[in-house]
């Protein structure tokens, strides 16, 4: 059944209609009138505990956001995308994500054929690789061990792996050096190969077309760079470089032996894709067995998301709080605070997974979005952030939603660090949501000019996450709880969360502006004032 236009849906009416009523009320109120809220508004499944009490919402806001996604049609889409619906209408296929880590004897099917046996034949592909590489049984063309492994790709097919390995690394193996290549710019090439040995170096080149120029470009100089270290010897391809595709004709063109190829399919969505073939690298870091305890974790949540009752689901209640936040109360970003150092790459990747599949202005209908969609994900871990932005988030003039995430245990126990670290996210929580009023500023002492200057006024939302430890399946977990976090708010506005039409035009411009710039007559003016100014004196510039 297709839902009512968003704003005919009986809940979002009355959700506006709370909006001034609870919107305006402050969370010391909010606690002041129900204490046990702090208990109360907590969630733990899937070996995540949620903490919404800092939410500004109450009971009811929450039953109407609850109703808003029954009449959503959100229980029907979420069946459509496990089930393999074409869920992507605008490329017109499924979105299957949730088969990449569906166990070993599950049954999907797509098109009538059943997809996770094809699923776990690559992953074991991928096993065995890796193992022969990690114990050495994989040797470079002059019979070298492998010692540095570079990824390269873009996009999904680079923030995903990067993300993960830096993540995981205090499971991966010491003894191999990784680096990720991905940005057209040769700094990254150079910068991340400069001090490598070419015999020692396998590149596995991550692209799901394998057509996308910066990848392209960056793989072409590294055959380069590798056959430069073995005399031209074209043979040692076959030893150092290794792709991630969906096509082998293109495989093949490029000079990788398919044999050294493992793919993936065209239901995954390319930030979607970190635990498919895409995650080589992270399995060659930490082996098959963390790699499938990850999937592990993902499997865990996708189970929870698909059963679980909406007012108990955690991917579901995140993304009602977060549209109360962006729809309702007017705020226009996220910022994604992890309180570990290991999650450092955790906003950005989440940025990709939020803004590319949200930042849409038109339903699945053709007809614009009646509200505003994908807020602005940013972040930077903790503490760090404390010392520079927090500023704003507390005492600036814009509301800024956050994500708390933090972890019971450290992978790095020293002395009372980990105390302090989590010490620090339960204080800033606590600050952001009561805040300091003028007569406790005053009671203090201050001299009444600097009062105002230092009041905290509070009401600032947050969601703590707190883990016990960053294992690989709790990094499943959570990356689960996003994607499907992004689905549900998608869902609600109506539109394609899986489709990214707004990467094209700036590709098809570049190409132009490409051959202009390189062309040696100068080129007809094709361009604006301002972009044609801009070659021209690039062009002068590169002249002299
Ligand atoms: C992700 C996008 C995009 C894509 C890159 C790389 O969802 O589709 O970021 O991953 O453009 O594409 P290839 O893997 O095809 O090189």
């Amino acid at each position: 059944m297709t839902p009512r236009p968003l704003r005919e849906r009986p809940a979002w009416k009355a959700l506006s209609a709370q909006r001034d009523a609870v919107g305006g009320r402050h969370l010391r109120q909010l606690f002041a009138d129900d204490p046990g809220r702090g208990e109360r508004l907590t969630l733990e499944a899937a070996g995540i505990y949620l903490d919404y009490s800092k939410q500004r919402v109450t009971d009811e806001t929450l039953r109407l956001l609850v109703s808003l996604a029954h009449e959503s049609g959100l229980r029907e889409r979420i069946d459509a995308m496990f089930r393999g619906d074409r869920v992507n209408v605008t490329e017109d296929r499924p979105a299957l994500h949730v088969a990449l880590r569906a166990p070993r004897g599950a049954s999907i099917l797509v098109g009538g054929q059943d997809v996770v046996p094809e699923v776990h034949a690559v992953l074991d592909r991928m096993a065995a690789f890796c193992d022969r590489v990690r114990s050495g049984a994989w040797l470079g063309h002059t019979g070298k061990r492998i010692r540095n492994v570079v990824n390269v790709g873009i996009g999904g097919s680079d923030l995903g792996p990067v993300m993960a390995y830096e993540a995981l690394r205090h499971h991966a193996d010491r003894s191999l050096t990784f680096r990720f290549v991905s940005n057209v710019d040769g700094t990254d090439f150079a910068e991340a190969t400069w001090d490598l040995d070419p015999a020692e170096t396998l590149f596995v080149v991550c692209s799901k077309t394998f057509t996308t120029q910066e990848t392209m470009t960056n793989a072409h100089t590294a055959r380069d760079w590798s056959l430069a270290g073995f005399s031209g010897d074209a043979r040692a391809v076959a030893r150092h470089f290794v792709a991630v595709s969906t096509s082998a004709p293109r495989v093949a063109a490029f000079g990788i032996d398919t044999a050294n190829m493992f793919g993936f399919w065209d239901w995954v969505g390319g930030r979607y894709s970190m635990e498919s073939a895409i995650g080589l690298s992270t399995m060659l870091a930490v082996g098959p067995e963390n790699f499938r305890a990850m999937l592990g974790g993902f499997h865990e949540m996708d189970e929870h998301f698909r059963t679980a009752p909406f007012e108990r689901n955690l991917p579901v209640l995140k993304a009602l709080l977060s549209l109360w936040n962006n729809d309702f109360l007017g705020a226009e970003t996220v910022a994604i605070l992890p309180y570990d150092q290991y999650l450092k790459r955790f906003p950005a990747y989440l940025q990709q997974l939020t803004m590319e599949s949200n930042g849409k202005r038109v339903g699945l209908d053709g007809r614009p979005v009646e509200a505003s969609t994908g807020p602005i994900y940013w972040g930077e871990p903790g503490t760090n952030g404390q010392h520079s932005f927090y500023q704003l988030i507390h005492q600036g003039t814009r509301l800024v939603p956050a994500d708390l995430i933090a972890f019971a245990h450290s992978q790095n126990p020293v002395g009372r660090h980990h105390d302090m670290l989590v010490a620090n996210v339960l204080a800033q929580a606590e600050a952001l949501a009561f805040g300091k009023t003028a007569e406790e500023v005053a009671a203090e002492g201050t001299p009444g000019w600097l009062v105002p200057h230092r009041v905290f006024e509070g009401n600032r939302p947050t969601s703590t996450l707190l883990l016990d430890r960053l294992t690989p399946a709790a990094l499943g977990r959570l990356v689960a709880l996003y994607e499907h976090d992004v689905y549900t708010q998608s869902v609600i506005w109506g539109i394609d969360p899986f489709d990214q039409w707004g990467v094209e035009l700036g590709k098809v411009l570049a190409q132009r502006i490409l051959s202009e710039i390189e062309s040696p007559a100068e080129p007809a003016p094709a361009h604006d004032g301002s972009t044609q100014a801009l070659i021209r004196r690039y062009r002068s510039m590169r002249r002299k």
